[in-house]
């Protein structure tokens, strides 16, 4: 099944499916016993349906899916549940009301108003099942669905990827919100449009993400890590090979991408999108018009690699080499050459604008360089994955593509930071073939190629090394262990669960 996004959502009417045999099942049939019971004590309703979608680690490919280069993720076990039920149109409140099994997020209530803005200023936990709500409603009002009057939803959440650590927590969130909203109105469609619209309305949270974790959240096939592709959104499973295991790890210092947008996560696609306007530029391109659409890198990637050609190569950094200073821009000297105002550039998002007033100054060669040498990775990945190499030299060379790529990360993109360079270290001293951050960065988690041999031991060391001390600080909980490091395979994904 070589592109699978034509299929629906999977319903189920059991969690073996999802949740395979043994002890995983035997977990899973607790939380949904739990959530049901829990769902009855709240809202005096059993709940009318589940759906469930999984967080992700990225295998490689970090910060270029919002500049429509593919990239190559995995879903993990950890996933969000939502039950949910449809409130009777006699009920008079017409209120989402979304409940948590997990005392720390208290019941958010809202409107069932899908057209409400979203308060970004005052982020609330629940927001995030807001961003599916519209979504679902601006989705469905686009392929006509009679989508009536609105009725108050009972909602109850049930997650278990940790959040802020490059999991995809949000997207977990968003796409089962989403898948659940959709189960309760009786509707389903293809997962490649899914993913598309949970992609769209996470954006309503105030991140410019790429569309990476929603579409593996909603695409996965259990065994398989997925190249994905975009523009249109496409997924291509790829078979890992045998002898490795990925083993996340937690750095423990927690990213909180919501409220650090304007100079981490936005900025740098701010600063790709200049860097592509300055490249097009130098590169030919004279039409307003035709300067007006470049809004990402791969859009002038054409114009980069015939340049690359006339110097006998393929590689488009060799033009971000040739026409961008490694030395950081200043506003001016980018207006100087575009010959228009940043604001009016980029005003057509207003999270863009919070950048700008943000931004001393931009980067652009390392954050063009980074993004051309890492799409470059994700083939080279998925090209030695499919090779005739022996499975050690297989091995060995992802690993080193991940050590690239994290360097990369660190140098050019600079989303990484000193938990996880610590964490990245310890995991290469300790037998690693590769190690990298996963995810946006600046907190958050680590992926190591581990052979599987190794792997018991491996845990044993980056415990000692690295969470011992933070054990007898008192930041995290020896019991907990398992949260923060565990090795993962590749896991299944979104279903709807009715029974
Ligand atoms: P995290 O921080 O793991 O949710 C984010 C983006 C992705 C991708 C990665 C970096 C969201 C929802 N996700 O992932 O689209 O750009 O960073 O590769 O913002
Ligand atoms: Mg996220």
């Amino acid at each position: 099944m070589a592109n699978h996004g034509e299929l629906p959502i999977p319903i189920y009417s059991s969690l073996e499916p999802v949740y395979g045999e043994g002890s995983q099942l035997e977990e899973a049939k607790l939380r949904f016993g739990k959530l049901k019971s829990r769902f009855l004590e709240v809202f005096g309703h059993p709940p009318e349906v589940f759906a469930r979608s999984p967080g992700r680690v990225n295998l490689i490919g970090e910060h270029i899916d919002y500049e429509g280069y593919s990239v190559l993720p995995m879903a993990i076990r950890q996933d969000t549940i939502v039950a949910i039920r449809k409130r009777d149109k006699g009920e008079a409140e017409k209120l989402l009301r979304i409940a948590n099994v997990n005392d720390k997020y208290t019941t958010c209530t809202y409107p069932a108003d899908p057209n409400q803005a979203i308060d970004l200023k005052n982020h609330r936990w629940g927001h995030y099942f807001i961003c599916g709500y519209k979504g679902y409603y601006e989705y469905a009002k686009s392929k006509g669905v009679d989508v009536g009057v609105p009725v108050g939803l009972d909602v109850l959440i049930d997650g278990t990827v940790p959040t802020g650590s490059g999991l995809s927590s949000s997207a977990a969130f968003v796409c089962s919100s989403t898948i659940a909203i959709m189960a309760a109105f009786g509707v389903n469609f293809p997962k490649k449009e899914i993913a598309q619209v949970t992609c769209d309305c996470e954006r309503h949270i105030g991140t410019q993400s790429g569309g990476m974790d929603q579409a593996i959240s909603v695409m996965a096939r259990n065994g398989f890590a997925e190249l994905i592709d975009f523009n249109p959104i496409r997924a291509t499973d790829v078979q890992l090979p045998a002898g490795g295991t990925f083993v996340i790890a937690n750095s423990l210092a927690e990213s909180k991408k919501a409220v650090t947008a304007a100079t981490n996560y936005n900025n740098r696609v701010v600063e790709c999108r200049l860097a592509a306007i300055v490249l097009g530029i130098k590169l030919g391109m004279k039409s307003q018009e035709a300067i007006a659409k470049v809004k990402t890198l791969s859009d002038v990637e054409g114009l980069c690699v015939k340049f690359a050609k006339g110097h006998g190569s393929n590689d488009p950094v060799l033009a971000v080499k040739e026409y961008l200073k490694e030395k950081p821009y200043t506003a001016e000297e980018i207006e100087k050459i575009t010959e228009k105002h940043l604001p009016s550039i980029l005003g057509d998002n207003p999270t863009s604008l919070d950048v700008l007033k943000a931004a001393k100054h931009f980067k652009l060669h390392q954050r063009a360089a980074h993004v051309f040498s890492e799409a470059n990775r994700v083939h080279a990945f998925k090209e030695t994955v499919e090779s005739k190499l022996s499975e050690e030299e297989k091995l060995k060379k992802l690993g080193d593509l991940m050590n690239d790529s994290h360097h990369s990360c660190g140098v050019l993109y600079e989303c990484s930071c000193p938990e996880l360079e610590e964490l990245v270290k310890v995991c290469r001293n300790n037998g690693a073939l590769g190690a990298r951050l996963t995810g946006a960065g600046w907190g958050g988690c680590t992926v190591a190629l581990v052979k599987e041999s190794i792997v018991p031991q491996f845990i044993a060391k980056l415990t000692e090394q690295f969470y011992k001390s933070r054990i007898d600080k008192g930041m995290i909980n020896k019991n907990d262990l398992g949260l923060y490091v565990f090795a993962s395979k590749p896991s299944s994904g979104a279903a709807i669960i009715k029974f």
